[in-house]
């Protein structure tokens, strides 16, 4: 079977820096005999209109879309486009958008099946199954996550099965073109050494509830790991073949279980790699980090902890469901500190039902505590969050299906604007980075003067993700 796997293009694809990696993940576990194929129009700066020819001379029995919520319109576009010229080409949509709206997916793309949560088995079986008894409602039904539509056109969608993820491939890099990207100068994480960067995950799922956080619906509550071997290799991999110098742990909440993230610390000192970092951009939950973990995290190569405190009101925290004592956050920060590394603090504001008092709550928390540096994003409703519910219940949130991203201001909570939400994001930024000598060289040091400008075009000027 033929199987093209798209990413669709996205304006400003430059800036996000993305990697297909779930079409890379979903392309390596595929059976024997598959051959796949990856239509990118992120790292080609093509439009969408491009995949019409790659169709033409691959002659796909079945493509694959992957959806995130900043590119939702732009896959409804490419969907539109197979639509009109291959109506008999199967279309199969999976990723973090179709996981969280489910069966409401084809409401806003028009496809043929859809995947919730992580897919490597399912969409395997899926082919496999297909292969031999073709798309049958009976053979298919029992698939974890598949999403279908019943004889009448009404779609159904199966549990979701957390399973193993100890013996899936990890992801297939030739495919998603890394070297590509880091030749196009793809850089992620905060690395002050390293100057070719990939992410790299360990673990799997997340046992919080915050209601902000769509997370779990891709990955479960049930935290499972990797072999550390398999980690070990494709470290080895990404080291020796793309010459990798900075990894990003990309796990949702890689310090939970403290003996696994020190057991992997402890066989990547084995490798003895030189000059290189490792990061966990997108945040560990700071209760779980000891100074034997910090210690060996330093030593592995860590300059900079993540940690994503979210709010510094207790009364947000609380409607978040964010489980976080900020005195213990403060605690922590010292010893992330103590133990010679800098400290990146992510917050929210205009979380629903918060006033101008509480977002100057997070950014006092910011400035009075020990943090490095901070970005402040806005509360943006996720399809299938509890957050996103609650504001459609109360008749606050239309879901248009238009996609979009944290630094378009997509929603403000009752009392404030959409202006002075962005104004305040501005001031606060302006006061943290201000209010010290250390943060002013942070703030200066920090990225290329390229991406700063980008980043500081994205907060002035609002504006959609869009196709290419
Ligand atoms: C690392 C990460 C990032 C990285 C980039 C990762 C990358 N791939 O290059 C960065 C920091 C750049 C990032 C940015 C953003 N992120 Co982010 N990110 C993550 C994180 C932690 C892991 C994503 C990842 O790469 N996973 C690994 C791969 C293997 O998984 P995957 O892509 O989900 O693919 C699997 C399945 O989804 C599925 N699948 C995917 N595609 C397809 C296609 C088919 C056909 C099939 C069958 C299956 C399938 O199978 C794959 C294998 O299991 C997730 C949390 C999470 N647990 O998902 C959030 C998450 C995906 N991010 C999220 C968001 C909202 C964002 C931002 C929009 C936030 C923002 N700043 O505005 C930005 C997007 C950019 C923008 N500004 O518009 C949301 C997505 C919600 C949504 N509905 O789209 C998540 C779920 C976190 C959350 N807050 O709830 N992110
Ligand atoms: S925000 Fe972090 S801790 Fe909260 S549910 Fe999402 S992944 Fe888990």
């Amino acid at each position: 079977m033929r199987i093209l796997l798209i990413w669709p293009s996205v304006k400003d694809g430059e800036l996000f820096n993305f990697l297909p990696l779930g079409l890379g993940y979903v392309a390596s576990n595929l059976p024997d005999g598959c051959e796949a194929r990856l239509w990118d129009g992120v790292i080609k700066k093509e439009p969408n209109s491009g995949v019409l020819e790659e169709i033409a001379l691959f002659k796909p029995d079945l493509i694959g879309i992957s959806i995130w919520n900043f590119n939702l319109v732009s896959a409804r576009e490419v969907a539109e486009l197979i639509r009109g010229s291959y109506p008999e080409i199967t279309i199969v949509v999976g990723g973090p958008e179709p996981s969280g709206r489910k069966e409401k997916i084809f409401e806003v793309i028009d496809a043929d099946y859809g995947f919730a949560g992580e897919s490597e088995k399912p969409f395997r079986k899926f082919i496999e199954t297909a292969a031999e008894n073709g798309f049958q409602h009976e053979s298919i039904r029992d698939i974890s996550g598949i999403i279908y539509k019943d004889d009448t056109g009404v779609p159904v969608l199966a549990p979701v099965k957390w399973e193993s993820i100890e013996d899936i491939n990890y992801c297939d890099y030739e495919l998603i073109d890394l070297k590509g990207y880091l030749d196009r100068g793809y850089h992620y994480g905060m690395h002050s050494r390293a100057i070719r960067t990939a992410p790299l995950l360990t673990t799997r799922g997340c046992p919080y509830s915050c209601e902000y956080c769509s997370a779990r619906m891709v990955n479960g509550r049930k935290i499972r790991a990797r072999k550390v071997e398999s980690v070990i290799e494709e470290i080895k991999e990404l080291h020796h073949t793309y010459k990798i110098d900075g990894f990003n742990i990309i796990d949702d909440n890689f310090t939970f279980y403290k003996d696994y993230a020190k057991e992997v610390c402890r066989e990547i000192l084995k490798l003895e790699l030189k000059n290189v970092s490792f990061n966990s951009p997108n945040g560990v939950r700071v209760e779980f980090l000891d100074k034997e973990l910090l210690s060996i995290m330093k030593k592995v190569g860590w300059e900079c902890v993540f940690i994503a405190p979210e709010s510094g009101s207790e009364r947000t925290l609380k409607n978040m469901k964010k489980k976080l004592d900020l005195n213990v956050v403060a605690e922590k920060i010292t010893m992330i500190k103590n133990a010679g590394m800098k400290v990146f603090g992510f917050f929210i504001i205009g979380y629903p039902g918060e006033t101008e008092k509480d977002i100057n709550k997070s950014f006092d928390f910011a400035r009075n505590n020990g943090f490095d540096y901070v970005v402040y994003t806005c509360f943006h409703p996720l399809a299938g969050t509890p957050a996103t519910d609650k504001l459609e219940a109360a008749g606050e949130w239309i879901e248009t299906g238009a996609g979009g991203d944290y630094y378009d201001v997509a929603y403000a909570p009752d009392g404030l604007t959409k202006r002075k939400l962005r104004m305040l994001r501005l001031w606060g930024l302006f006061r943290f980075y201000t209010s010290s000598f250390s943060r002013m060289y942070n703030a200066a040091t920090s990225h290329s003067l390229k991406r700063k400008l980008l980043f500081i075009k994205k907060l002035l000027i609002p504006s959609r993700s869009y196709s290419g």
